[in-house]
């Protein structure tokens, strides 16, 4: 039985414990409801009471919402304040001050601490050294870094003076760092020497020298050098510094710059189903108000908690959950510099048992990866270790299938704690549809329901409403916060990917299909509805496969990339290549299409090679030469063609790429 219709015969719930239910800061259905009807009843005042109380404000705000330019919806705007004081100013003076902010584990086990004071003053320390670069308020600013307490300050210290940060994942290429440098128009960029995985060294400054060396980038003036290892590195003069360098006699204290609440905080590029990846660009109030916010409702956090999420500072779970949330909080955290499967794939249970970890918050397909790893491998299966510290577990990034949940639920989780399935986007800011670990009965492979605040719904291409039971477009009818403000540079294409005028230009339109079950309401999501893949929990868009494919100008003469159900990763890349040579075959074909391989992860990075690449003669087209990418999607999935090919141009060809080669 595939993962899909497993869900659809889920009916096994799994409510709270009484114990849970009491101690939790949303305590039962009936909290939860109340919010939300108190959502439903005054919008916009409930949004004032919760920014009001989750926010410092340097100039409280007056309006809440401003629709008059929508979609371009304004939160809180006349209010002020600054993001980083929110994160660490905050708490001077309260008990927070000298708890522990961050507890770092490097990739060899090495642990470091700092307390929220040392943290503060690390922030404001390398706040002044980026001003003292000239880097002012506006002004934006890549970050390209190792996972660590580094890349955090880097970010804060950004929100500290008002710059804008647009953190890059150390697994991106040279090619995507220049197109970001390019679209940001970035002045500076904060980096590494290298980056340790898995006990290997790998440069990261080397990459961003080559991306710089592209041309084009000249608005960069600057890059900041953290030496993470002893090994040397190339540095232009007059351009690179390390961190020491420009830390050197620079205080420790600086003045967080007020901003408007709809100062753009960040901007975080992600793939979109067509052209080129879209920078989302993400507001300072209504963004910080959600992070701090689902920290306390979705991981209902306490102040003895210890927090661990696994993402990377590159993604926006890294960003909600790692570099702001948690903090704006006053929350614990653990970050881990490393990989789950070094020295051994049972490192993330022994760092739980060893850090006391709490609350855990991880993907599905490292959950799955690691289930495999403890099938063949006893050693490193979870019932290894001491667990018991343990009280919340979460999951991102993708749909997980009940078996694994069930999995994590009974081997990391002691079938004692609640597993929070929490569907969210880039675009989105945080968690928009997730249970409460304390109210919502549970149900493997469901995301359940929206958050108060959030309208999500379910409709047709024309916007009509679904009913529950039918799949359809996932939506959300009214603005929240958090919500994407635009794409940088281009509000036209935010327009018209996430406000479609043929929906009635007011519906934000999530990219994904989902259905209601009939009776409870509850949501499922089934996956993207565009042409982007979720490999791993990593979005890639099609196009920018195909488009690095074809820019292999020497070699190939046509692609076309489509997604197939994959057990490990999710979805897998399959790719369809025309050469300019002859159908190779045979080992031929095996060393070509591993040359192909090998240049995507060089135009990308290495998380969108290809699983597979068949070659064919030609690719099946309809007569208007339109590429029939559903055939290739059954074609990948090793389906008999069933669909009507009466349309197609040349229909011997599907035969040929059915062939395996
Ligand atoms: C946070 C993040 C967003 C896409 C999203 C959807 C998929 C995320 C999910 C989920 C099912 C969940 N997705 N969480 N699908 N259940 N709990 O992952 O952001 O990288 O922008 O990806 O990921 O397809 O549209 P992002």
């Amino acid at each position: 039985m595939s993962a899909i219709e497993s869900v659809l015969v889920e009916n096994r719930v799994f409510p709270p414990s009484d114990a849970t239910v009491k101690a939790a800061r949303i305590s039962g259905m009936a909290a939860y409801e109340a919010l939300c009807r108190e959502a439903e009843k005054d919008f916009e005042g409930f949004w004032a009471r919760l920014a009001r109380d989750n926010v410092q404000w340097t100039k409280p705000f007056t309006q809440v919402l401003d629709e008059s330019k929508a979609p371009f919806y304004k939160w809180f705007q006349d209010g002020e304040l600054n993001a980083s004081a929110n994160c660490l100013d905050k708490h001077v003076g309260t008990p927070v001050e000298n708890k522990v902010a961050i507890v770092f584990e490097s990739d060899d086990g090495q642990v470091s601490q700092v307390t929220y004071k040392e943290l503060l003053a690390r922030v404001s320390q390398f706040a002044n050294a980026l001003k003292a670069q000239g880097i002012k308020k506006g002004d934006r600013v890549i970050v390209y870094m190792p996972m660590g307490v580094e890349g955090v300050v880097a970010m804060q210290a950004c929100a500290r003076i008002g710059a804008t940060h647009s953190v890059v994942f150390g697994g991106f290429s040279a090619k995507s760092i220049h197109e970001r440098v390019i679209d940001a128009g970035a002045v500076a960029i904060v980096t590494a020497n290298y980056q340790m995985r898995g006990g290997k060294e790998m440069g990261l400054k080397s990459i961003v020298d080559e991306a710089l060396a592209m041309g084009g980038c000249e608005s960069v003036k600057s890059v900041l050098v953290y030496m993470r290892t002893p090994t040397a590195c190339n540095m232009v003069a007059g351009r690179d510094k390390t961190f020491d360098e420009v830390l050197k006699g620079q205080s420790t204290e600086c003045k967080p710059e007020p901003v408007g609440a709809e100062h753009p905080l960040f901007i975080l590029y992600t793939s979109g189903s067509t052209g080129k990846p879209k920078g989302v660009q993400h507001s300072t109030g209504g963004y910080l108000l959600w992070s701090k916010l689902t920290m306390d409702w979705t991981f209902d956090l306490q102040p003895k908690d210890l927090f661990w999420c696994t993402a990377d500072i590159g993604w926006i779970t890294g960003h909600s959950y790692v570099a702001y949330g948690p903090l704006a909080a006053g929350a614990t955290q653990l970050i881990f510099e490393g990989i789950p499967t070094y020295p051994h794939a049972g490192r993330f249970w022994q760092m739980i048992e060893k850090h006391k970890v709490s609350i855990f918050y991880t993907a599905p397909t490292a959950i799955r990866s690691l289930i495999k790893a403890a099938e063949t491998d006893e050693k490193v299966h979870p019932k290894n270790w001491n667990l018991t510290s343990l009280r919340i577990l979460g999951t991102v990034g993708e749909p997980i299938n009940p078996e694994a949940w069930m999995w994590y639920f009974r081997n990391v989780g002691g079938e004692r704690c609640p597993i929070v399935d929490t569907f969210w986007q880039t675009e989105t800011g945080g968690h928009v549809i997730t249970p409460l670990p304390g109210a919502t009965p549970l149900v493997p492979g469901s995301c359940t329901l929206p958050l108060p605040g959030i309208m999500a719904a379910i409709v047709d291409e024309t916007g009509k409403d679904i009913p529950n039971g039918s799949g359809g477009m996932l939506v959300i009818k009214r603005p929240w916060p958090s919500m994407i403000r635009t794409i940088w540079g281009d509000p036209e294409r935010f327009k018209k990917s996430y406000f479609p005028e043929e929906m009635g230009g007011k519906l934000y339109l999530a990219g994904d299909g989902a259905v209601r079950d009939a009776k409870t309401g509850y949501f499922r999501i089934t996956g993207r509805i565009d042409d982007v893949l979720n490999v791993s929990g990593h979005r890639l868009g099609t196009m920018e496969i195909e488009s690095a494919l074809v820019s292999k100008t020497d070699m190939v003469a046509e692609a076309a990339v489509v997604g197939r159900p994959d057990d490990l990763t999710g979805e897998a890349v399959c790719a369809f290549v025309v050469l300019k040579r002859p159908r190779p075959t045979g080992e031929e074909a095996k060393k070509i299409a591993n040359e192909l391989r090998n240049w995507v992860a060089k135009e990308i990075g290495p998380i969108a090679k290809p699983k597979d690449i068949r070659f064919g003669d030609n690719l099946p087209k309809t007569r208007s030469g339109k590429i029939m990418r559903r055939l290739l999607r059954s074609i990948a999935k090793g389906e008999q063609i069933t669909q009507d090919t009466t349309t197609l141009e040349n229909p011997a060809i599907l035969d040929q790429l059915a062939e395996n080669n």
